[in-house]
C-alpha cells in the first residue's frame, strides 16, 4: 500500500499488508517468546525498557519528523509526541520492579496473589496519534511480562514500523514486540478472533468498537477499548473569560480536531454568549493552518481526502466563524464555528473528527449538565468557572472519564485515562494500567 504525506500528497513509502497467515505466524513467535520474556528478571526488564526509551530519546527528532510526514502533525505537536513515547516507555519501565502481589489473612494457611502477565496482546491502533497511542498499549503490555503484535492504522504505519526497529537494537528479545501493518478488516479482525492472543487494546472509532467487542467474546479475550467522543467545554459566565475564549480552538482543533478528546461543543452560559463569540472568532480566523514544518503552524492537514470530504459534510449551513487553509496539494480544512438551530443537528451530535466546533448558550448548572450528557460519549470535557463549589458539582455530573477545570488537559501518563458509555472500556495509562495486563492469580498454601 503507498504510505501518502498529507500536507505534500507525495508517496512516502510503499508498506506490505500482512494478510490472515502473517498474523497467524505472527501470533505463533509472540506465543513462543512469551514464556522466556515473562521469565526475565524484573531488573532485567526494566533495564530493557529503560535502554528503549533512551533510544527513542536519541532518535526524538527522527521519530518527530517521520511522524510529521506520515501524519501531518506541526513540528512543535509531533516533537511532544516523540517525548511522550519515551516518557511512558520510561514510566512503565519501572513497573517489572514493582509488580506486587497481596499476602491476605485467611484461616488454616497463607494466601497470597501474583500479578501474572496475559500472554500475547494485540494493539490496534488508529491514524490520529500512531506513536503515541501505540506506546500507550506496548509500554505497560511489556513491562507487565507479555508479549505484543501491533497492527497500526492502514495509512500510519511509518513510526510504529520504525519504533519496533528500535526495539530490537534496545535488545528485547525477537518476537516480543513485533509490527504488522494490515487491513482492519484483514489483519486487524484476525488478531481479534485469533485464539491465541489472550488481550486487545483498541483505539478507534465506537463502531469498529462494537465489532472488535463482539468479536472478542468469541474467545471471551480481555479487552481495553478507547473509542469516539463528543466533548463538552462548559463555560460559566463567571469564568476568565479572556482565557476560556483564548484556549477554546486549542482544545478542539488540536491536531486538526483529530482527536478523541476534542472538546467540539462548546456551552456558554447565556449572559456571556456574544462576548464569548466575539472573542472566540477573533482566536479561531488568526489561526495558521499549513506547512507542519513551519514552527508558526496551529493546525496541519487532514489525513486523507475521504476523511475530508466526511469533515466536510457536517458543514451544511453557513459557518458563524471559519479561518482559511491552503489551496492545492495537501488534505487541508480550515478551522470552522457553527452555531445551532436545534441541537438535533448531525453536526452536534456525531464525532466529526475535524476543526469543526459547535457553540451552543446554556441558562443554569442543570441545563449545562443536561446537555453535555445527552450523548452516547463520554470521554473528557471542561469546565470553566472561579467557582470551586459549582466547579466540582459540574465534573461529579458530567459522565466522563476525563474531566479538566479551567484548563483543557486530558492526557498526562501519571493519570488514568479513559471513556464512560460509548467512548470506552478499561483504562490505559496511570498508576493502574498495569492490572490490565495482568490477571490475579491467587494462591492458597496449607499450614
Ligand atoms: O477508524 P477505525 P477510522 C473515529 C473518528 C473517525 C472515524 C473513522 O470519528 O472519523 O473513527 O476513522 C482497525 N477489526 N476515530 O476509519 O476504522 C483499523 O485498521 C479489527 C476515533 O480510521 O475505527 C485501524 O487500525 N480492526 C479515534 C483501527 O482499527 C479494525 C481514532 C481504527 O480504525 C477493523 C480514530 C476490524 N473489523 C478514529 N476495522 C479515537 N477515539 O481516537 C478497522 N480496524
Amino acid at each position: 500500500m503507498k504510505i501518502v504525506n498529507p500536507a505534500t500528497e507525495e508517496v512516502l513509502a510503499e508498506v506490505e499488508l500482512a494478510g490472515a497467515a502473517e498474523i497467524d505466524r505472527a501470533v505463533e513467535r509472540a506465543r513462543a517468546a512469551f514464556p522466556a520474556w515473562r521469565d526475565v528478571a524484573p531488573g532485567d526488564r526494566a533495564r530493557l525498557l529503560r535502554r528503549f526509551a533512551d533510544l527513542v530519546d536519541a532518535h526524538g527528532e527522527e521519530l518527530a519528523r517521520l511522524e510529521l510526514a506520515n501524519s501531518g502533525h506541526p513540528i512543535g505537536n509531533a516533537r511532544w509526541e516523540a517525548g511522550n513515547v519515551r516518557d511512558v516507555l520510561h514510566f512503565y519501565a519501572g513497573a517489572p520492579e514493582r509488580n506486587h502481589g497481596r499476602q491476605i489473612p485467611v484461616p488454616g494457611g497463607v494466601d497470597i496473589t501474583f500479578a501474572e502477565p496475559l500472554g500475547v496482546v494485540g494493539v490496534i491502533v488508529p491514524w490520529n496519534f500512531p506513536m503515541v497511542i501505540m506506546t500507550w498499549g506496548v509500554a505497560p503490555a511489556l513491562a507487565a511480562g507479555n508479549t505484543v503484535i501491533v497492527k497500526p492504522a492502514e495509512w500510519t504505519p511509518l513510526t510504529a514500523l520504525r519504533l519496533a526497529d528500535l526495539a530490537l537494537e534496545a535488545g528485547l528479545p525477537e518476537g516480543v514486540l513485533q509490527v504488522l501493518p494490515g487491513a482492519g478488516e484483514v489483519a486487524g479482525a484476525r488478531l481479534v478472533e485469533h485464539p491465541g492472543v489472550n488481550k486487545i487494546v483498541f483505539t478507534g472509532s465506537t463502531e469498529v468498537g462494537k465489532i472488535i467487542a463482539a468479536s472478542a467474546a468469541q474467545t471471551v479475550k480481555r479487552l481495553t477499548l478507547e473509542l469516539g467522543g463528543k466533548s463538552a467545554n462548559v463555560v460559566f459566565a463567571d469564568a476568565d473569560l479572556e482565557r476560556a475564549a483564548a484556549t477554546a480552538p486549542g482544545a478542539v482543533f488540536d491536531n486538526s480536531g483529530q482527536d478523541c478528546c476534542a472538546r467540539s461543543r462548546i456551552l456558554v452560559q447565556r449572559p456571556v454568549l456574544d462576548e464569548f463569540l466575539d472573542r472566540l472568532g477573533a482566536a479561531v480566523t488568526s489561526l495558521t493552518v499549513g506547512d507542519p514544518l513551519d514552527p508558526g503552524t496551529d493546525l496541519g492537514p487532514l489525513i486523507s481526502a475521504e476523511h475530508r470530504e466526511r469533515v466536510a459534510s457536517f458543514v451544511t449551513g453557513t459557518p458563524r466563524f471559519q479561518g482559511t487553509c491552503p489551496a492545492g496539494k495537501g488534505f487541508w480544512f480550515p478551522p470552522t464555528v457553527l452555531t445551532h438551530e436545534s441541537l438535533d443537528e448531525r453536526a452536534f451530535t456525531e464525532e466529526i473528527f475535524g476543526p469543526v466546533v459547535s457553540v451552543v448558550p446554556f441558562d443554569d448548572e442543570a441545563d449545562a449538565v443536561r446537555i453535555a450528557n445527552d450523548t452516547v460519549y463520554g470521554l473528557s470535557g471542561s469546565i470553566w468557572t472561579r467557582d470551586v463549589g459549582r466547579a466540582l458539582r459540574v465534573a461529579r455530573a458530567i459522565e466522563a472519564g476525563n474531566l479538566s477545570v479551567n484548563s483543557h488537559s486530558s492526557v498526562r501518563y501519571w493519570t488514568p485515562f479513559g471513556g464512560f458509555k460509548q467512548s470506552g472500556l478499561g483504562r490505559e495509562l496511570g498508576p493502574d494500567a498495569l492490572a490490565a495486563f495482568t490477571e490475579t492469580k491467587n494462591v492458597f498454601i496449607a499450614h
